[in-house]
């Protein structure tokens, strides 16, 4: 498929870090190693190993922001499964769902390792204790916004992923391999989805330009505040839980879509996208970061809705949490 080559690179990056897992776990640091001592050799800190109060705080912030995410992530694209304009797009928009599902429950898991529980966390969602991404707070108004959500938005979220394939916390890591292998597929379809689109009748192709026109400064901002604003990065990288700031990865993403818009024959919605031959990047403009701190702090258009649905779907889950643990607990009495 054309287009994706940057997406390609993508996804050979998660390959090596994968392999630099795997070597991690072989090599073996003399005795008992520190935390710091692991840090600076580059290898994973585990379940069980000392670590300082503000790491694990730290990290159960962001992985269950993460997690929340990918929950929430769900309803957006959810809202078009009884929409889609055809069996084939329909099968892969359920896949892709039940994916953000998945990721989700790995996520919570990586979280649990850090000594929270899964019932904290939910509740941290469900009460607004814990965020989850700006970028979900948007709504999706057309048929073309599945593929503008493909390609925007897990695009932006891999190219901040591929980099937590080399987190320092083991499990993390771990659990980011499989994701953005999985978030390269999601971004695919979505290219490939709104390609489609834009090659089709001016109806379909403006449907699309206005999906792109939406979608693209919202995704520019799913990298956080400006790295001057930015409170976590500095301790974040010296941990080397992030590996690259804020606006790196903002820059990254840019550049990776310009190409892409070409082939595409849709117009990023930025007078201003220029090539800066000094710098050897686009340049861009900024997105609103008022605007991201109002979504943040739930001011967005659709924050009030998505909370409330799924307030609503855990209570209807109740019966099967309920006969979940009657389940378990009958088949731990029959082992005893
Ligand atoms: N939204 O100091 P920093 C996906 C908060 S998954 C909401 O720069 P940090 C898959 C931040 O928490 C998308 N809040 O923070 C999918 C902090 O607040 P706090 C989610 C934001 O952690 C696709 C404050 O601002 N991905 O898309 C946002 O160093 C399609 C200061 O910020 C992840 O979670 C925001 N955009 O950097 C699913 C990736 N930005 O907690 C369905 C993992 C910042 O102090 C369909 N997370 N904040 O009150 C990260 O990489 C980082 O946490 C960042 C933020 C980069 C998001």
């Amino acid at each position: 498929m054309p287009g994706v080559a940057g997406a390609e690179r993508l996804l050979g990056e998660v390959e090596e870090a994968e392999a630099a897992l795997r070597e991690a776990a072989e090599r073996e640091l003399d005795g008992e190693a520190s935390f710091d001592a692991v840090i600076a050799a580059d290898q994973k800190i585990e379940p069980r190993d000392a670590m300082p109060d503000a790491y694990r705080a730290g990290l159960i912030r962001q992985i269950a922001q993460h997690a929340h995410s990918e929950i929430i992530g769900m309803q957006p694209e959810g809202n078009w499964i009884s929409r889609a304009p055809s069996l084939r797009r329909k099968a892969i928009l359920l896949a892709k769902v039940q994916d953000e599902a998945g990721h989700g429950l790995y996520l919570y898991a990586a979280a649990e390792t850090l000594g929270v529980s899964r019932q904290e966390l939910d509740t941290a969602l469900l009460t607004g204790k814990q965020k989850y991404s700006s970028i979900f707070n948007y709504p999706t108004l057309s048929w073309a916004d599945m593929g503008a959500i493909g390609w925007l938005v897990d695009g932006a979220a891999i190219v901040n992923q591929v980099p937590l394939c080399r987190c320092s916390y083991g499990p993390y890591a771990r659990a980011m391999i499989r994701v953005c292998k999985e978030e390269s597929f999601h971004q695919r379809q979505g290219y490939q989805s709104l390609y489609v689109l834009a090659q089709g009748t001016p109806a379909q192709r403006a449907m699309a330009q206005d999906a792109v026109d939406r979608w693209w400064y919202p995704s520019l901002a799913m990298f956080g505040p400006p790295d001057a604003d930015s409170t976590h990065s500095a301790q974040s990288m010296a941990w080397k839980v992030k590996r690259f700031s804020n606006d790196e990865l903002r820059q990254r993403f840019v550049d990776m879509c310009v190409p892409q818009a070409e082939i595409l024959g849709l117009t990023l919605p930025d007078p201003d996208l220029t090539w800066n031959e000094q710098r050897g990047h686009y340049d861009y403009t900024a997105p609103d970061f008022e605007e991201l701190m109002r979504v943040v702090k739930g001011d967005g258009p659709c924050n009030r809705q998505r909370m409330a649905h799924r307030n609503r779907a855990h209570e209807e889950g109740a019966w099967v949490r309920e006969a979940a643990a009657a389940y378990a607990e009958k088949n731990r009495k029959a082992v005893a």
